[in-house]
């Protein structure tokens, strides 16, 4: 499959990309990919490909976990519970064909190739903080584009207040989608204004790659200061609603899987504390910050909010 963006083929990469940004993603390109022919998606079968992309805001400049860690450590439950499992059993995860739809109460609905999907959007590098619920984080250097364009194009109605999502159903091949570990698909939910913020992205690679498997290809979702299982791997559907949409990790244990799921070290789960948390490739613990460090962009969306009764 070939998607194209618009060609930057006069430019040198490292031209449009920080020098080091650019010489991490070189050091991970891998068989030989040209640069500059538009977006090469994965094809079936195949491994990751280069993508093209330019430095996007809200970056930190934190060090990005090492791309190992970040692909071989995964929360994945269709491709097993332990976190080496889902790179073991990436091969399992068919991404070709995908078809992405997005309906519910919005008047421009569709159903699309992924690449139909993904064409008209510009690719650009985000480099976040994700915190698992857990208790670990890492700094991932996402390739994507912020979710809002997909909601602007199809136009919801008035009436819609939540945005619904939904991972693959695959039992067939999925091997933890034959146990009831979760309800499967997966689903998870924002509010309206929380899918809409520009930290709300959609990404479709990492390091410069497309997305391995294990980490939600083709297309994932990535909402930096909320708790990790809210960012959903390998999205079919985005559905608006107009009540709260049910999601997997509150369906199966609502006293401890809030909706919101912000980061919040003032609320601990009920079974251990979320006021620190061990970075990956770190032996000291972190302080974890409210909302994840992502206060200054997102504190007003919770305004007036109790954050303990809204966990
Ligand atoms: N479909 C699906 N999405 C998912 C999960 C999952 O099990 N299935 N796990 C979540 C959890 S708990 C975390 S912490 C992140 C992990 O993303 P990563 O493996 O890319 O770091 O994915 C989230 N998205
Ligand atoms: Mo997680």
């Amino acid at each position: 499959m070939l998607i194209r963006t618009r060609r930057r083929s006069e430019a040198n990469p490292s031209e449009i990309t920080p020098r080091e940004v650019y010489q991490r993603r070189r050091d991970f390109l891998r068989g030989g990919l040209a640069l500059g022919a538009g977006l090469v998606l994965p094809a079936a079968g195949q491994g990751s490909a280069a993508l093209e992309y330019t430095p996007g805001s809200f970056s930190t400049d934190e060090k990005p976990t090492p791309y190992e860690d970040v692909t071989t450590y995964n929360n994945f439950f269709e491709l097993g519970t332990g976190k080496a499992d889902p790179a073991r059993n990436a091969h399992l995860l068919t991404t070709e064909p995908w078809t992405v739809v997005v309906d519910g109460a919005c008047s421009n609905p569709g159903r699309y190739a992924l690449e139909d999907f993904l064409r008209p959007w510009e690719l650009e590098e985000r480099i976040y903080r994700l915190r698992c619920v857990e208790g670990w984080s890492m700094v991932i250097p996402w390739v994507g584009f912020e979710l809002n364009r997909v909601l602007r194009k199809a136009e919801p109605d008035g009436s819609a207040r939540y945005v619904a999502f939904e991972s693959v159903l695959d039992p067939d091949n999925l091997p933890g989608q034959r146990r009831p570990v979760l309800e499967w698909p997966y689903t998870e939910g924002l509010r309206l204004d929380e899918a809409k913020h520009p930290l709300t992205l959609l990404a479709v690679g990492l390091y410069g790659d497309a997305l391995p498997n294990q980490n939600g290809a083709p297309l994932r979702l990535v909402v930096p200061w909320k708790y990790g299982f809210k960012s959903i791997k390998s999205i079919v559907r985005i559905r608006f609603t107009e009540v709260e949409p049910t999601t997997a990790w509150n369906l199966a244990q609502p006293n401890e899987y809030g909706f919101y799921s912000n980061v919040n070290p003032d609320v601990p789960h009920p079974r251990w504390s979320q006021r620190t948390e061990r970075r990956i490739g770190e032996l000291r613990r972190r302080r974890t910050l409210m909302f994840n460090g992502y206060g200054d962009e997102v504190a007003h969306l919770y305004e007036g909010m109790d954050l303990k009764r809204y966990f």
